[in-house]
């Protein structure tokens, strides 16, 4: 395990994230964004084709691909760490071939029966998100008699079916899934309780920016990018509780925030 908790910075090639211009501008964008993320301290870029919103309806395949193996090429090209946000095995083995090295799959498999095979054949490490349904209907799904134990308990099952499938539980990473059939405060429960999760022993990411659940504490009239302060408290408090790494759209922000959490523990600034 890395000793300082990891920057995982977002790269959404999407058309609603860039508001206009053809389809090469959007991957310029996106690379151009991408690198600005690294100067400002990502450790890695997570690179999407596909909105996961509340709501949001599914891509594609083949636009899914056409949107992020040319992002990734140019990225991975440039030795930056690059991680794919899919739930699709098609795209993450097209992925890891132009250069990831991490399928982030916000289905932990459960998405693509074949995600588990394809995962263990490229050899990549792997994101487990806890997952209950597509994004068009998740908000239904969030029943829970006690949050941390259940989300728990279904991502060791899908740990247990991942590792059936063949891939090497060194390379799994645990996500709790934030926002993902979780309504307010059940997404606060899970984060003071991360060590529940913890307690299967896999490295954990938590993925809280901008999200929901965090706009709620804000006045009404917050815009979205005012919840990147609560984002950095919030990946400080991961980092303190053993976090391997936060997704994270203001990696600025959330490195220095970091930064501050690592002097205090070490008693040095760097
Ligand atoms: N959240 C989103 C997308 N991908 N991946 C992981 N591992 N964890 C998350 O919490 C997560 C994710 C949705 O956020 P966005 O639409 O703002 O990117």
């Amino acid at each position: 395990m890395p000793d300082r908790t990891l920057v995982m910075g977002v790269v959404n090639v999407t058309p609603d994230s860039f508001s206009d211009g053809g389809r090469w501008f959007d991957a310029d964008a996106a690379i151009a964004h991408g690198l600005e993320l690294v100067a400002a301290g990502a450790d890695i870029l997570d690179v999407g084709g596909e909105s996961t919103r509340p709501g949001a309806a599914r891509v594609a395949p083949e636009e899914e691909l056409r949107r992020v193996v040319p992002v990734i090429r140019e990225l991975a090209g440039r030795g930056i760490r690059v991680s794919v946000d899919t739930m699709r095995a098609a795209t993450a083995q097209a992925a890891v071939e132009a250069g990831a090295e991490i399928i982030n799959d916000v289905s932990a498999g459960l998405a693509d029966a074949a995600m588990g095979p394809i995962a263990a054949e490229t050899g990549a490490r792997y994101v487990a998100m806890h997952w209950r349904g597509h994004s068009d209907r998740m908000d239904s799904l969030a029943e829970y008699a006690d949050v941390a134990v259940e989300v728990r308990d279904e991502l060791a099952q899908r740990v247990d079916d991942l590792v059936a499938a063949g891939v090497a539980p060194e390379k799994l990473i645990l996500d709790p899934g934030l926002g993902f059939a979780k309504r307010g405060d059940q997404n606060w429960e899970l984060l003071g309780r991360l060590d529940v999760l913890a307690g299967l022993g896999l490295p954990i990411l938590v993925g809280a920016s901008r999200k929901r659940f965090l706009g709620a504490m804000l006045p009404e009239e917050a815009s979205v990018t005012d919840r990147d302060l609560p984002t950095a408290v919030v990946s400080v408090l991961s980092a303190q509780a053993g976090a391997w790494g936060v997704r994270v759209h203001d990696v600025q922000g959330t490195r220095r925030a970091l930064d501050v959490l690592g002097a205090w523990q070490s008693g040095r600034r760097d």
